[in-house]
């Protein structure tokens, strides 16, 4: 079976394993893969522009009285000066920047979502990671779109159900798009496992809209 991008271009299928260009419909949720989502170049140039121009935090939290630092540095950008939380923590939205804009707006031409804000994760190698999560939060409402996309290091990025247990693995690469939809945050969680190959700084933005 052949695959085609954004722009009609034939993509090799060895990297899916079984996940199609565009939309995916599996048990309790869906979403869309778009690995060529932002060209080659233009993600060369917006990753080190966002290592640079983004506010990164090395957030914490408390665990049984111990203070456990994340093992990734994150920053919250957005239109309100609604604080966010997840995992314990509170954070304040940063100002929009021209990049996390163009960005947005590039996603908002294909999908028919209005994003308001946007969680950046950095990967700063292979030890960095994200434990199993849905991204449910009660701000987000029912049914949260949420538009993920990529730059720098390829990670595997797995996805398992509440219930059956079924996983799925997805290969974010360079520069590619991930929209999440449908009910899928209310019965899969999903993951960037540590890896102890070598790999590069990942950054990975995930637009949300926050409802209230
Ligand atoms: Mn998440």
């Amino acid at each position: 079976m052949e695959s085609r991008d954004l722009f009609g271009n034939l993509i090799s299928n060895e990297n899916f394993k079984n996940i199609k260009v565009g939309m995916n419909v599996i048990p309790n949720g869906e979403f869309l893969y778009y690995p060529d989502f932002i060209p080659k170049l233009e993600s060369d140039i917006l990753l080190e522009s966002l290592k640079s121009s983004i506010v990164w935090k090395q957030e914490s939290m408390n665990m049984y009285g111990k203070t456990v630092l994340f093992p990734r540095l994150t920053a919250w950008y957005g239109d309100n000066d609604k604080p966010y939380s997840f995992s314990g923590i509170k954070l304040n939205p940063n100002k929009w920047t021209n990049e996390l804009l163009g960005i947005k707006d590039k996603i908002e031409r294909i999908t028919l979502n209005k994003f308001n804000s946007v969680l950046l994760n950095r990967y700063r190698n292979g030890n960095d990671s994200i434990s199993w999560h849905t991204d449910a939060e009660k701000e987000l409402g029912i049914n949260p779109v949420i538009a993920s996309v990529n730059f720098g290091a390829t990670r595997k990025f797995h996805l398992r159900h509440n219930i059956s247990k079924e996983k799925l693995e997805i290969e974010l690469t360079h520069g590619s798009l991930l929209i999440m939809q449908g009910e899928l945050q209310h019965y899969w969680q999903h993951q960037v496992p540590k890896t102890s190959k070598v790999v590069n700084e990942r950054i990975n933005l995930t637009y949300r809209v926050i409802k209230f």
